[in-house]
């Protein structure tokens, strides 16, 4: 069954999918549909929706599966992040283009970033905060909500005392284009307490708009292409395959504006009859590998048709990766009981207190994620004297990331290491808190890892998960800067402010002292912390690219990836805000092209 034919057909309803379909419906003349393989939510703070991905197994962590959730439904993983927002440092934005792609820096990405968000602070909660920040960097209209946290927990004024007394800064804001030091966190929560995802601050303002069409339960199985390819040589895909209730149905692109463009010329053709593909970094190399654009020796292991090669699909994966198990977090501490700590909401009247608290109010312990401080550090500000690290050392990062990154080892003014302070025992495999006791957790994660790993479809079942292996801690130099990570924790809960609040280790523990079991000790823990990215990256094709700078596919005239995927070098940042901004420059990329096409706006009337 052919559903029907649209300008542009979004393959998948997630984080960057519709706020690229909400804008794209912007203007009047435009129709999109979006197809999307989870359900849409009523309730859009609490969906249980997961597609529940698991990694290879992997050598670095002891033969560890990690576990990798991805939001599945309108929304996508913006319905199960952890909602905190933040921005890297401005150089890493300029890496996009150094790495090939230019127009890719922070300069213009910043347009994005605020058009994309609301923040407005109150001048009670800038001070109470010791906030300041430059207008010009934060957006006051966007559809996603930003705001500031409105429950603090005790043991962070001696955290930051201990932290500053270690030579790291406060940072007053952190958002404009340095993000080293500590500061508080913004957090994608609206004025009401409730989550800002993309399906409440782009999707539900459009959802009765009739040019946006949402196909839920529908999962993208292949992308179809015409016979012949346009005059550049270049494949031109025609539409989606899609699975709905176990059954077959195929959604097109405009066959209009097809038609038209091929009379006139076939090369403007990649400016309409658009096909993005948001699946996230997991799901899009799958979908391009299922319809034949990849690695030949995938493919053929695999008996799928080489439609067109590109072997940089589904490589370049990075991700963070840090400490602990379950989640995050390698350092915990039992915590002077005179500082609660999240183990009081076990007790069920306490609990209820507190959801009284937060309906009433908007404000308390359920009002945001616990976790407000957090901290990028530089090598030099937690590494010591220890640079067990040098140029020469192996590491498995595409060879142009590498030579950027081992630069940045070197300038310390990039921040190499995420520490979050948490006010309770984090989810650790294997360790619970005790009853009765207060704990607090150092979660420290590498912001830029020397490990990099594959994303594969590991068989021709389009319904099939794909293989993930992140090959984490596949080098000493990840290894090294988590043992220093985990000593920095150690100084830092013996200074003075804070070794009266933090009174026992309890992880690593005592125990374990050497660089040898310290090492070990972190195989047993580390996970990834959700921001995995680069396996459709945005690089010159010779290079491996799979995307150019606007976002098309290599070799094909009208195929888009525009979602985490594309980013090819990773951020000291939780990647939501970044993502978002992506988003919103390819939209204003796609529309200001139609604008000035003036044979295609020929097009699109005759097709409206
Ligand atoms: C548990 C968790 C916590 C996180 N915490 C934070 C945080 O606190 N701060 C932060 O900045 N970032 C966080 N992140 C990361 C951030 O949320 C993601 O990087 C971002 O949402 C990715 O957006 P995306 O558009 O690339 O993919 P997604 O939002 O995952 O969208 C992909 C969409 O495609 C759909 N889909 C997949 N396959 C198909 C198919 N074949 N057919 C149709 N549809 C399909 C999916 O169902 C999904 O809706 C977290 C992520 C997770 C999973
Ligand atoms: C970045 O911010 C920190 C914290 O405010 C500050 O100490 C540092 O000097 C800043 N770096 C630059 C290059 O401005
Ligand atoms: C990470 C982030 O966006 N931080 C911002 C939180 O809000 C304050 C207040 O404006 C900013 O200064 C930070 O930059």
């Amino acid at each position: 069954m052919d559903f029907g034919s649209f300008d542009y057909v979004v393959i998948g309803g997630g984080t960057t999918g519709l706020a690229l379909a909400t804008r794209l419906v912007e203007d009047p003349v435009v129709s999109v549909c979006v197809l999307e393989a989870g359900f849409a939510f009523k309730n859009l703070g609490k969906p249980n929706v997961d597609w529940g991905f698991f990694s290879t197994p992997q050598a670095g962590a002891k033969g560890r599966s990690l576990y990798l959730p991805r939001g599945k439904g309108l929304g996508g993983s913006s319905l199960i992040n952890l909602m905190t927002l933040g921005r890297g440092h401005w150089e890493e934005y300029d890496a996009f283009q150094t790495l090939g792609s230019p127009g890719w820096n922070w300069e213009s990405l910043i347009e994005y970033f605020r058009k994309s968000e609301t923040f407005a602070p109150t001048a009670e909660e800038m001070s109470k905060l010791e906030i300041e920040f430059n207008p010009a960097a934060h957006g006051t209209s966007g559809p996603l909500q930003r705001t500031l946290p409105k429950w603090i927990n005790a043991v962070q004024a001696p955290f930051i005392e201990g932290m500053k007394s270690l030579g790291v800064p406060y940072n007053p804001d952190s958002a404009s284009g340095n993000n080293t030091g500590m500061w508080i966190s913004n957090h994608s929560i609206d004025s009401h307490g409730a989550r800002s995802s993309s399906a409440s601050a782009y999707y539900s303002p459009n959802q009765h708009n009739s040019h946006l069409t949402v196909i839920t339960s529908a999962q993208a199985t292949r992308i179809l292409f015409s016979s012949s390819t346009d005059a550049s040589g270049n494949l031109v895909a025609s539409g989606v395959e899609y699975r709905k209730n176990g059954q077959a149905h195929t959604v097109s692109a405009a066959r209009e504006v097809l038609l038209c463009v091929q009379v006139k010329d076939l090369s403007r053709l990649s400016f309409t009859n658009v096909i993005p593909i948001a699946l996230g970094t997991f799901k899009t190399p799958q979908l391009l590998e299922l319809s034949g654009i990849g690695d030949k020796t995938v493919l053929e292991a695999h008996g799928v048709d080489m439609r067109l090669e590109l072997p940089g699909v589904g490589k370049n994966l990075r991700s963070y990766s840090f400490l602990l198990d379950h989640f995050w977090s390698p350092f915990v501490s039992e915590t002077n009981a005179k500082y609660e700590s999240a183990e009081v909401l076990k007790d069920p009247a306490r609990a209820a207190q507190e959801w009284q608290i937060y309906e009433k109010s908007k404000t308390g312990m359920l009002s945001g994620t616990c976790s407000t401080l957090y901290s990028f550090l530089t090598m030099n500000q937690f590494m010591g004297e220890n640079y067990a690290i040098t140029e020469q050392m192996h590491t498995s990062l595409h060879p142009s990331v590498e030579v950027i990154q081992k630069q940045w080892l070197g300038a310390n003014e990039i921040p190499f290491l995420e520490v979050v302070l948490f006010p309770g025992f984090l989810p650790i495999a294997g360790h619970k808190p005790e009853d009765g006791k207060s704990y607090s957790s150092i979660f420290l994660a590498l912001t830029h890892p020397f490990s990099s790993g594959t994303v594969h479809i590991a068989s021709s079942d389009p319904l099939a998960a794909p293989a993930i292996n992140h090959q984490v801690l596949d080098n000493e130099v990840d290894l090294n800067i988590l043992v220093n990570a985990v000593k920095f924790a150690r100084k830092l809960a013996t200074t003075p402010s804070l070794s009266a609040v933090f009174t026992r280790e309890v992880l690593p523990g005592a125990g374990i002292q050497t660089d040898d079991e310290i090492k070990d000790y972190i195989r047993s823990t580390v996970d990834t912390v959700f921001h995995p990215i680069g396996t459709a990256s945005m690089l010159p094709r010779e290079l491996g690219g799979v995307v150019d700078p606007s976002l098309k596919v290599y070799g094909t005239s009208n195929l888009r990836v525009v979602d985490a995927s594309i980013i090819p070098i990773h951020l000291s940042a939780h990647i939501q805000a970044t993502v978002y901004a992506i988003a919103e420059k390819v939209t204003s990329h796609i529309r200001f092209v139609l604008v000035i096409d003036l044979d295609c706006i020929g097009c699109r009337h005759y097709h409206s």
